[in-house]
This record gives structure tokens, C-alpha cells and sequence, in this order.
């Protein structure tokens, strides 16, 4: 099996791209079951401490049996998921869910940890559950996503099994699913094409850059399917047109370089791209927030303006009816208190009469 030898220029320049970053990339590997994101992890992180890179690695799936790398924070740690299961009720992906839920209320202490690194790692790596779309689609993926994006230079890092992406329509639905992702995320993007030691990838980026060669690969389906991944397939062009993809094997380490170079264009992708975005949207937030706070203070205004105009009107059924209630009030007051001071009265009178009917006798 072929494995690819780094260039010399291409180390240093790796190097210097990665140190020039102050604070860690992080790298979330996302994908199917079975793509291969536990294997990719490992790779990379023995071929980075190969490197005297060291990267911190992080693992996110409550649920796998072992971490098969030098793992710094593991969830397992914090949240046991068959427990979880049994205290919840819950099946295999619920348990998965809760599990990523209680952890990603501690997610600011892992956030501490990774920045205490910042000095000596350059990357950080986030293996996800085997099951795509717990991650993705929950509310603790998104929170664990959203607050490394906003404080680390962040990269999705979506890996696909070529082996079982053969088939048109499974390679449609795999690129799908990666669109979804990056649209939904929105940050740099990097598709790894796993497995080449099995199955090359030259025939994935040749449907991503040539429609009719993907449309000769379907011409002998006319199923629906076929039929719809088609004309998916020219809808996707322009996710293809920026894509970044790279063939990868887990088991070798084959385009474990061309990875890196992808990184380091991602990051800057990330400085020039996301960065700003997100600073347009927080201010565009801030504003939406302040103008909202002065339409409230506004209407207030003007409600109280309004009052005020008509005070003489309103306050006057207000007063008629609040005197009314207080006088009736009043009236029972002064009832109790007469019926009180009555039997008060008649008490100091019995007394008085006691007294002077034992002095009599
Ligand atoms: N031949 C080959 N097998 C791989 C590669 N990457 C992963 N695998 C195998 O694919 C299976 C699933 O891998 P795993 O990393 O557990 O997938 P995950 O569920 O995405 O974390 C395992 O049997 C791996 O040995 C690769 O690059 N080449
Ligand atoms: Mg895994």
C-alpha cells in the first residue's frame, strides 16, 4: 500500500501555517457510522505526535466501547451512557443524545482546558458519535459547534466512506447530507474521501467536477432515485464548485499532507470567511437587540402619553370605582369596629359589675 512522502517544503510550510495561530484549530470530525471518523483520528494523531504536534483529542461518543488514540478529554468520563439509558428509559441514540446533553453543560470547562493548550497545541480534534445525525441535528451538537466556532479557529471535517459510496445514488445521498452540514454550520468545510486504500476516489471528484460522467454512471438506473439524484446532481454544482476534497486512507495515512494543506486553507478561510460573517451577525444581533429595546421603551412611552392624555376620563371611572370599593369597605369597616367597640363596652362592663358584686358581698 502506498503511503504518501512528505515533501520537505510542504513540512515547513505546514509548520509555519499552524504556528502561526495562537489558539488551536479545531477539527470536528463528522460522518456515517462505519465512515471511518474513530480511524481518522487515530491517523492523525499519531502521524501529528509523529511530528512532535501533539494534537489534544477529544472524544465526544458516549457509546463506543474504546478510543483506540491517546485520548486528553473523554466523555465517557463525565457521562455514563448505559446508565443514562437505564435512568431515562431511553434506547441506544436517546441515550447517545442525553448523554451529549449533560456533557455539553460542562462544554465550558473543556472549552478552559483546550485554551490552557493554546501555547503548546496546534490542533484540537472532536471525534462525534457514530450516528451522524445526533450530533448534527441536537441541540448540544450545535452548542458544542457554535461556541468552539466563536472562539477557535474551527473546521468541519466530514469524512465519507468510498467503498460504500460507489453507487451514484449512495454518493448523492452522502454529498447531500454534507450539504445540509455546511449550510446549517456554515464554516470551512473539508470532505475527506476515506478508505482510498480500498477503493480510489478519482471516481467521487470526477461526478463532482464532471456532470456527464455522473450521469453515464446513472444511465443504466431509471429509478426514481436515479432520476432525482440527477437533477440534485446539477443543483449541487455550486456546493461542488467550492468544495474542498480530499482523498484519505485511516489505515495508511495516504493524504495525510494534503489534508494538512487543506486545514491550513480552511483556517485562513475561517479568518477571512467565517470571522467576519460572525462579527456582521453579532453586530446586525446587538442592533436587532437595541432597536428592539428602543421600540419597547417607545411604545411604553407612548402608552404612558397616552394615559396621561386621557387621565381625566379614566381616572375618573378609575376613582368612582375605587372610591366605591373603599367606601363599602369602610362602611363594613365601621361596622366591625362599632360592633367591636359595642362588645368591648359591654365586656368592661360585666367586669366592672363582678368586681363590685364580690366587694357587696
Ligand atoms: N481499509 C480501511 N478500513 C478503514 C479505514 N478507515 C476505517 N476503516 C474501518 O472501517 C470500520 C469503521 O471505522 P470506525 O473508525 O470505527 O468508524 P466510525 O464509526 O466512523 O468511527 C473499522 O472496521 C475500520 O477499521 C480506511 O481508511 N481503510
Ligand atoms: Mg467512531
Amino acid at each position: 500500500m502506498a503511503t504518501a512522502k512528505p515533501l520537505e517544503d510542504e513540512v515547513v510550510l505546514d509548520k509555519n501555517v499552524l504556528q502561526r495561530h495562537k489558539k488551536p484549530v479545531c477539527l470536528i470530525v463528522l460522518g456515517m457510522a462505519g465512515s471511518g471518523k474513530t480511524t481518522f483520528v487515530q491517523q492523525l494523531t499519531s502521524r501529528l505526535h509523529a511530528r512532535k504536534q501533539p494534537p489534544y483529542v477529544i472524544n465526544l461518543d458516549p457509546a463506543c466501547r474504546e478510543v483506540p488514540y491517546p485520548v486528553n478529554i473523554d466523555i465517557r468520563d463525565t457521562v455514563n451512557y448505559k446508565e443514562v439509558m437505564k435512568q431515562y428509559s431511553l434506547g441506544p441514540n436517546g441515550g447517545i443524545v442525553t448523554s451529549l446533553n449533560l456533557f455539553a453543560t460542562k462544554f465550558d470547562q473543556v472549552i478552559k482546558l483546550v485554551e490552557k493548550r493554546s501555547t503548546n497545541t496546534d490542533i484540537a480534534i472532536f471525534d462525534t458519535p457514530g450516528q451522524i445525525e445526533v450530533f448534527t441535528w441536537s441541540a448540544s451538537g450545535t452548542i458544542i459547534t457554535e461556541t468552539l466556532a466563536a472562539l477557535f479557529p474551527t473546521v468541519v471535517v466530514y469524512v465519507i466512506d468510498t467503498v460504500r459510496s460507489v453507487s451514484p445514488v449512495t454518493f448523492m445521498s452522502n454529498m447531500l447530507y454534507a450539504c445540509s452540514i455546511l449550510y446549517k454550520l456554515r464554516l470551512p468545510f473539508i470532505v475527506v474521501m476515506n478508505k482510498i486504500d480500498v477503493v480510489r476516489h478519482d471516481y467521487a471528484m470526477e461526478w463532482m467536477t464532471d456532470f456527464d460522467a455522473f450521469e453515464l454512471a446513472l444511465s443504466s438506473d431509471s429509478s426514481y432515485n436515479a432520476n432525482l439524484s440527477r437533477s440534485l446532481s446539477l443543483t449541487l454544482d455550486e456546493f461542488y464548485k467550492d468544495l474542498t476534497a480530499v482523498g484519505f486512507s485511516a489505515v495508511t495515512g495516504e493524504g495525510f499532507d494534503e489534508f494538512l494543506a487543506a486545514v491550513d486553507a480552511a483556517v485562513v478561510e475561517y479568518e477571512t470567511d467565517y470571522c467576519p460573517e460572525h462579527e456582521r451577525l453579532q453586530k446586525l444581533n446587538a442592533e436587532a437587540h437595541l432597536k428592539e429595546k428602543s421600540r419597547q421603551r417607545n411604545r411604553f412611552d407612548a402608552d404612558f402619553q397616552e394615559e396621561k392624555g386621557s387621565l381625566g376620563i379614566s381616572t375618573r371611572r378609575h376613582l368612582s370605582h375605587t372610591s366605591e370599593i373603599l367606601l363599602r369597605n369602610r362602611a363594613e369597616d365601621d361596622k366591625i369596629a362599632h360592633k367591636s367597640f359595642r362588645n368591648f363596652m359591654e365586656e368592661q362592663k360585666k367586669k366592672q359589675q363582678s368586681k363590685s358584686n364580690s366587694a357587696s358581698s
